[in-house]
């Protein structure tokens, strides 16, 4: 079992790429089993797919306007970049938790960091799909709501499913994820974007699988939910938490559904990323 390659189809299924998946994935953190059911399975009302919640982002930059002073809110003390790399072996050391964000091209990756860490400019954005290239490494300090102060990584991975790479990028995109995906010790959480207009395809399927195979705690976030009217919109989080469910059988997940335009699911995405890097107290279920 593989991630899918960045071949620029989209309808193929899993494929064997040859590179060994079943080692001791030793990721630090418990990402599958009863321990770790507290992820949301089950029914949407518990999905954190809720397109009808608040609109506060429940983030906040120093002194910016937030939720009511009584909210405990997250607030983004600091985000800075740290790294671009071609391999794993660029990054730094592995020593603050981790969280990874992956997906088609264009489907939004690099917004929705930007988007959780209150900067517009932080991370490139591109409406040409291919703008990611390598891993990129992210630094954010936030002063979590017991107002303890906590650092994490996030991680910027470059999309797929985009044909105009070069011959040599595309084949230097699987092995590249793979090893990522398979042995960074410090990946607590991965979040798999999905586009609400295009829903779960073949290629995020597989990556869905690949990551249950190898144990690593997910979070699908759904994209772009401000394109799509409120009806379209939620039929559409309801065929993609299903689609997500069957794709990862066993292993939990949890979807939620957001817009980096709107910061509508911000929050509830926060509160995931925060459960399962095990920032801070236990955050309140999304
Ligand atoms: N309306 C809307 N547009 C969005 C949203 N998120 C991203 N976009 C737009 O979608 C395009 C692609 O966004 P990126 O964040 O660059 O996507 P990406 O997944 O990082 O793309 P690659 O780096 O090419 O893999 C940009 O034009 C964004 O402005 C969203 O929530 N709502
Ligand atoms: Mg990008």
């Amino acid at each position: 079992m593989s991630a899918p390659k960045n071949s620029g189809t989209s309808s193929s299924g899993p494929k064997n790429s040859g590179t060994s998946s079943s080692g001791p994935k030793n990721s630090g953190t418990s990402s599958s089993g009863p321990k770790n059911s507290g992820t949301s399975s089950s029914g949407p009302k518990n999905s954190g797919t809720s397109s009808s919640g608040p609109k506060n982002s429940g983030t906040s930059s120093s002194g910016k306007s937030g939720p009511k002073k009584s909210e405990p809110v997250l607030e983004i003390l600091d985000a800075v970049f740290v790294a671009h790399a071609k391999e794993q072996d660029g990054l730094p050391p592995p020593m603050l938790a981790e969280v990874a964000f992956g997906g088609r091209s264009n489907v939004g990756k690099s917004s929705l960091i930007n988007k959780l860490v209150n900067r517009r400019k932080l991370v490139r954005t591109s409406s040409t799909p291919g703008a990611t290239r390598g891993l990129s490494l992210f630094r954010a300090t936030l002063r979590l709501p017991d107002a303890t102060r906590a650092q994490l990584d996030l991680v910027d991975l470059p999309g797929y499913g985009f044909a105009q790479r070069s011959k040599s990028e595309r084949k230097s995109w699987g092995p590249m994820i793979e090893g990522y995906l398979e042995s960074r010790v410090s990946l607590r959480v991965v979040v798999l974007l999905v586009d609400i207009r295009r829903g779960l395809e073949d290629d995020d399927a597989q990556l869905l699988e690949y990551l249950a195979h190898l144990g690593r705690t997910t979070v699908v976030a759904i994209t772009k939910i401000d394109k799509v009217g409120r009806t379209d919109r939620d039929k559409s989080v309801r065929t993609i938490t299903a689609d997500v469910k069957k794709a990862c059988g066993a292993a939990p997940v949890t979807v939620v559904a957001t817009s980096a335009e709107t910061g509508e699911g911000i929050s509830t995405l926060w509160t995931a990323i925060r459960k399962h890097a095990f920032l801070g107290a236990s955050p309140v279920e999304p």
